[in-house]
């Protein structure tokens, strides 16, 4: 059994990316900028990870007039939050039972994310109904790291906090750059490919499922674990 379990958060813990992207396209037409990111767009630009990330990169390939990123996606937070607080979301099937299986058998629970802290504390909000450090033992996100996945930074970060070395956790991913990312910090990793993810390249993954509640629950895990260790 490993000690930690290391949540992704958008595509993992739950299917966030559509809030998201109406989040972005929202704060965009108030802003009275005249962008707006279609379904194709989205997947496109959701391999650069980070909204900031992701705002730059559209400058660059639309060579939109210079913007002030930071209030923009300031703005854009703002918006994703009161969406998630109006209950636009649910835990990703096996997500709820693994957490709570987890914390009865006494394992630490992390989140290593891209996205930054008020995200992941107004998903826990609307989800679970308590504040994410009453979930979570451990939250590094996007925002307290240099370099952001597949960069194994939030990873470490996460480990750091834990006190675990990486091979006593587990990380649960959704998408390819996720997956680099723990791969890159030693943890090993499981995905279940969300809707904007479904096509990538998940290779060097313990296992690919097509949700979480394939996994077995906390036997399953252990016995997915042993044969990698193996
Ligand atoms: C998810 C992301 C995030 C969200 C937007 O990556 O890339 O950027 O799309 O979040 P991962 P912010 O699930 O691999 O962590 O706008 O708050 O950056
Ligand atoms: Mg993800």
């Amino acid at each position: 059994m490993p000690d930690a379990i290391i949540f992704d958060v958008d595509g993992t813990l739950a299917e966030t990316e559509e809030v998201h992207r109406r989040a972005f396209n929202e704060t965009f037409a108030r802003m009275g900028l005249l962008w707006h990111w279609t379904g194709a767009d989205y997947a496109r630009l959701l391999t650069t990870t980070g909204g900031k990330e992701r705002i730059r990169r559209h400058m660059d390939e639309t060579g939109a007039p210079p913007t002030d990123v930071a209030m923009l996606h300031a703005a854009k937070t703002e918006r994703y939050v009161q969406l998630i607080a109006e209950g636009q979301i649910v835990l990703r099937e096996g997500i709820g039972a693994l957490v709570v299986a987890a914390r009865r058998a006494g394992l630490k629970l992390a989140v290593a994310t891209t996205t930054s802290r008020p995200n992941v504390e107004a998903l826990a909000r609307a989800v679970w109904g308590r504040s994410a450090s009453e979930v979570f033992d451990v939250i590094a996100a996007g925002d307290e790291v240099a370099a952001k996945k597949p960069a194994p930074d939030v990873y470490r970060l996460a480990l750091d906090r834990l006190g675990l070395p990486a091979a006593r956790t587990v990380a649960l991913e959704d998408s390819r750059n996720g997956l680099r990312a723990a791969i890159a910090a030693g943890i090993p990793c499981i995905v279940s490919p969300g809707i904007y993810t479904r096509a990538e390249d998940f290779s060097g993954a313990l296992a690919v499922l097509p949700e979480f509640s394939a996994l077995g629950g906390l036997d399953g895990l252990a016995a997915l674990l042993e044969r990698h260790a193996a």
